[in-house]
């Protein structure tokens, strides 16, 4: 039986981790790909050296040549430049819709049976470019950003409350930027909700908030610890647990950017909602009830996406 094909496009800081994750967990053989030459063989080489250590067999390759990639099950691209200190996601649109246009090309001539996990900013509107570019079908196109944003809201509510990361779920909605929305209610620790929590004196409303906003602003304190790029430790993790439930039909119930056909009141955009992600891709779209703060809050996450999609017609206009 052949083993299953990851192609990585773009062998920068997540793509590299991403090569040595799906390769510790032996999801498949690895391709790294990029336009710099010698970082991916370099890097491929590299993990491929650790592979005795760790146990593993599978095969890592590095390429310059979209045909390497042929016949990939799974493709995530993290192709483009990353944020720097005191820039927003949307300011690296310009430079990195340009690259979601060579990437969609590659992928739809050596890859269009893939699973395509888009994590390149501003992810909301790469993505949706990237599926245009591809032709791929919508289902088969998915960004990344729900599962590391509600990760980064676990992460912090297990930390204040001193309990397992294991038993906090959290739930995050809307676009992968400033205006995302996590939400309270609809997040637990061991089933009992976070409104609940502060009621039986865990948390108070106030730190609740503090923490809210600290997940908001998660990336851009990482951007501002580093100084040098953007977070790839997270989000790497995060996209491998969505390959994973594509390759292995888990039907996984993850937040991503998910193509809207009329849910959520939404057309014809990407935006942050529960998904089911099996081997169908995204199997299904989750449209959970939201109170009126919480809908207010969302349609103002989904303006901004619009407001980004625009801005791509504007340099694209194909993509109209
Ligand atoms: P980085 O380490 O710079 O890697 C990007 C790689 O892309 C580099 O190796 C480049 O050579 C390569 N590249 C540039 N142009 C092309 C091209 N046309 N074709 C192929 N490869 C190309 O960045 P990174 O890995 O830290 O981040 C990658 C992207 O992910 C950035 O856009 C980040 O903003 C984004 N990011 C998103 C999240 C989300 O949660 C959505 C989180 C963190 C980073």
């Amino acid at each position: 039986m052949a083993r299953n094909k990851i192609a990585l496009i773009g062998s920068g800081m997540i793509g590299g981790t991403l090569a040595h994750l799906a390769a510790l967990k032996e999801l498949g053989d690895v391709v790294l790909f990029d336009i710099a030459e010698g970082i991916p063989q370099g890097k491929a080489l590299d993990i491929a050296q650790s592979a005795p250590v760790d146990g593993f067999d599978v095969e890592l390759t590095g390429a310059n040549d979209y045909a390497a990639i042929e016949g990939a099950n799974v493709c995530i691209v993290t192709a483009g430049v990353p944020r720097k200190p005191g820039m927003s996601r949307d300011d690296l649109l310009g430079i990195n819709l340009k690259v979601m246009e060579q990437v969609g090309a590659g992928i739809k001539k050596y890859a269009p049976n893939a699973f395509v996990i888009c994590i390149t900013n501003p992810l909301d509107a790469m993505v949706w470019a990237l599926q245009k570019f591809s032709g791929l079908p919508k289902n088969m196109v998915v960004g990344m950003a729900g599962v590391l944003d509600s990760s980064r809201f676990r992460h912090f509510l297990a930390d204040e409350f001193d309990v397992s990361v294991e038993d906090v779920t959290a739930f995050v909605l809307g676009g992968h930027g400033d205006s995302m929305v996590p939400l309270a209610r609809y997040s637990t620790v061991a089933g009992i909700p976070l409104p609940d929590l502060v009621k039986m004196g865990w948390v108070s409303k106030g730190r609740l908030e503090e923490i809210i906003q600290r997940t908001r602003d998660g990336g851009a304190e990482i951007v501002g610890l580093l100084k040098s790029g953007s977070a790839y430790y997270a989000p790497a993790a995060s996209a491998i647990s969505m390959a994973e439930a594509f390759l292995k039909d888990k039907k996984r119930v993850l937040p991503c950017a998910a193509h809207l056909s009329g849910q959520y009141g939404v057309k014809d955009m990407y935006v942050g909602v529960p998904t089911v992600i099996g081997g169908g891709g995204v199997e299904r779209v989750i449209e959970i009830d939201l109170n009126k703060s919480e809908k207010d809050a969302f349609d103002k996450s989904v303006g901004a996406v619009a407001g980004l999609c625009e801005a791509c017609i504007a340099i694209a206009p194909n993509l109209k």
